[in-house]
């Protein structure tokens, strides 16, 4: 008889439903990255037992019909019951929410010892999912739908006894994710990036989604960190070999490569247990100091830096360097506003001492690089003097005016779930949408291209902003300042904020600031995707001859016209192009950016608002590195729209 669900059972059912309920919290977005990360979860484990020295093979498939096979050679998920849970193990992986959620606070996961964590989060986010263990001799299978189990563990066959391994195919859920497809150049990075954090690890990856081309490409870096290192810097001007070294100090691995170009920036990435430290922390932090003392150190002993001279700056040591940072903790914490920023302060000292010792070797032994990589510093020190000295001369600039024209035409409706509100660049812009929205659901906020505008405008200056003031008020969910948390998203009073500017560099600009506001100061806004793009057309094409009445086509960027001339002889048609949303009437508007169902949104990522802070932290002068890195790594995952 059918085992009847048990007290054990709800509270899996609502452990699961909470994810399907709040999938943001548990994989930052319903977007397409997202859905990438579900394979990331899935493949974590593999990675993991591949630490535990089991596997060397991970393959992933995607599949005609829109899942994804991750297989691995490892032992395979243990397939014996479970005595807290009294089912079997492998159903506890797949249906027990493990650490809490990883965007939303509380626990992380743990790679390297703790298997199974996060597949359970990827179960309750598809439509079904299907694993099949090689252990023992047997071949067993389970199913489950939407994280309920569906088929309970069976053996289906037999194989070789050394024949070991897991296999998990899975749908993502079409009512969870906006799409469905995986982006394969982003799934392609990561597996690189896994296999230069890897060395012994080959993965295979294979995209059966379209019949004609199969791509079959496999990552294996038997040279690791020094590989990473030297393809990052391929085709710049080599001021010094790549340097490795790795070393286990205090029970946490260390493993660093550094290695000196002639270009005037610095590319430092951090990962912990494999996973990409975006925001940094204490292994990055304590690298650079490190290097830095080091460096002071070997100037002033060689009479490079004299008494009077001032010692270089971290970012002076830094320049010209391209450098990776990994370490192995059996308990990381992660924090920071994406939890990407390692915490933990012996992960700190462990990087200080093996890099202190290991670097001074390195340096001791190499007395010709290391003049070259002083050489570098002085070079920074010396550009750094003249802009330091430019800016005491510069004149103070003007004030902000403090705009009060922002107000907010709201909409008649008080059900947050049915209401949206359109940031609005300029106020001729903001009449028309007046005019042309859906009053009942759809509220207004105009905002001044000019205030917002003001090249280096500070965050602070932002908030002391009019507009964005009424923006707060009109949210209704109140900020976080600092780690206080004053925010409560149950209060917003629409469900979509969608920021509509203009499609030229303004309108970038001011997107940027406003991601960079809801970031530092409503990042859940974002991670429950409420916050959104619109994207308004450059160009409207008009058939001069057509069948009966013809009302053109919207064009959204050069490309599709590009495309559309192609189709289209010189001549048979007219082209109108937009300046600004300001140039449009209120029909237009309603049609290309307003109207629900003819118009085109982007669901703003949390990665993406990380990027917008940190290119408005570049535009202040600071931080340019962290910014360079995104750009390295994310460079492949950029979305190109038709
Ligand atoms: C656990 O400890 C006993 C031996 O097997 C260990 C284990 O769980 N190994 C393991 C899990 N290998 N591979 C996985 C795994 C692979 C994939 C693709 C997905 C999941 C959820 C787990």
């Amino acid at each position: 008889m059918a085992k009847e669900y048990g007290a054990g059972d709800i509270t899996i059912l609502e452990g699961l439903e909470a994810v399907r309920m709040r999938p943001g919290m548990y994989i930052g977005s319903v977007g397409t990255k997202g859905l990438n990360h579900l394979i990331y979860e899935i493949m974590d484990n593999a990675i993991d037992e591949h630490l535990a020295g089991y596997c060397s093979e991970i393959d992933i498939t995607l599949n005609p019909d829109g899942s994804c096979t991750v297989k691995d050679n490892g032992r395979g998920i243990p397939v014996g019951i479970q005595k807290q849970a009294g089912i079997p193990a492998i159903e506890v992986v797949f249906t027990v929410l493990h650490a809490g959620g990883k965007f939303g606070g509380g626990g992380y996961k743990i790679s390297g010892g703790l298997h199974g964590v996060g597949a359970s989060v990827v179960n309750a986010l598809s439509e079904w999912l299907e694993v099949t263990v090689r252990e023992g001799g047997a071949v067993y299978s389970m199913r489950y739908e939407r994280g309920k189990t569906v088929k309970k563990l069976e053996k289906i066959g037999t194989c070789r006894k050394n024949d070991t391994g897991t296999c998990v195919t899975f749908k993502p859920d079409a009512e969870i994710f906006d799409k469905t497809w995986f982006k394969e150049d982003a799934l392609k990075s990561r597996f690189h990036e896994c296999a230069y954090l890897n060395p012994k690890l080959s993965i295979h990856f294979h995209d059966l989604r379209k019949a004609e081309e199969t791509e079959d490409v496999s990552f294996s870096e038997p040279e690791g960190l020094s590989a990473y290192v030297r393809d990052i810097n391929a085709g710049k001007e080599n001021v010094s070999d790549v340097v490795t070294f790795k070393k286990t100090y205090d029970g946490i691995e260390v493993e660093c490569a550094f290695q000196y170009v002639n270009e005037f920036e610095e590319n430092i990435l951090g990962f912990c247990n494999n996973i990409y430290t975006q925001e940094g922390g204490t292994h990055v932090t304590a690298f650079k100091s490190k290097f830095t003392t080091i460096i002071n150190q070997y100037a002033r002993e060689l009479g490079i830096l004299k008494d009077k001279d001032s010692n270089f700056t971290g970012t002076d040591v830094r320049n010209g360097m391209t450098a990776i940072v990994a370490v192995k903790h059996p308990a990381p914490r992660f924090e920071g506003q994406t939890k990407t920023k390692l915490d933990n302060p012996d992960a700190g000292s462990a990087v200080a001492s093996v890099t202190g010792e290991e670097v001074q070797l390195f340096f001791d032994k190499n007395l010709e690089t290391l003049k070259n990589v002083i050489a570098c510093a002085e070079k920074s020190a010396k550009i750094r003097q003249h802009e330091e000295k430019a800016k005491t001369n510069m004149l103070s600039k003007p004030k902000f005016s403090i705009d009060n024209n922002g107000k907010l035409a709201n909409c008649e409706s008080r059900k947050a779930e049915n209401c949206e509100v359109f940031i609005v660049e300029g106020d001729s812009a903001g009449g028309s949408a007046k005019t042309a929205r859906d009053r009942k659901t759809q509220a207004i906020l105009p905002i001044r291209g000019k205030i917002l505008n003001v090249e280096k405008a500070s965050i602070d200056k932002v908030l002391a902003n009019a507009e964005i003031q009424t923006m707060i008020d009109s949210f209704g969910c109140g900020f976080m300042e600092g780690y206080g948390n004053d925010f409560d998203i149950n209060k917003l009073r629409y469900n979509k904020i969608i920021i509509m500017t203009d499609a030229d560099v303004d309108g970038a600009h001011i997107d940027t600031l406003l991601l960079t506001f809801f970031y530092r100061f409503m990042p859940q806004l974002i991670q429950e995707g409420h916050v959104y793009l619109a994207t308004p057309p450059l160009y409207k094409v008009v058939p001069k001859r057509g069948k009966g009445k013809t009302t053109g086509q919207y064009l959204y960027d050069d490309r599709a016209l590009e495309r559309y001339r192609k189709a289209h002889p010189e001549g048979s048609f007219t082209l109108q192009r937009y300046k600004g949303l300001g140039e449009m009437d209120p029909d237009q508007l309603w049609e290309t950016t307003l109207n629900p169902e003819t118009r085109i949104l982007k669901q703003v990522e949390i990665e993406d608002a990380h990027m917008a802070s940190e290119v408005t932290e570049m535009l202040m002068g600071t931080d340019v590195p962290a910014r360079k890195s995104f750009i390295y790594r994310h460079a492949h995952e950029a979305e190109i729209d038709s």
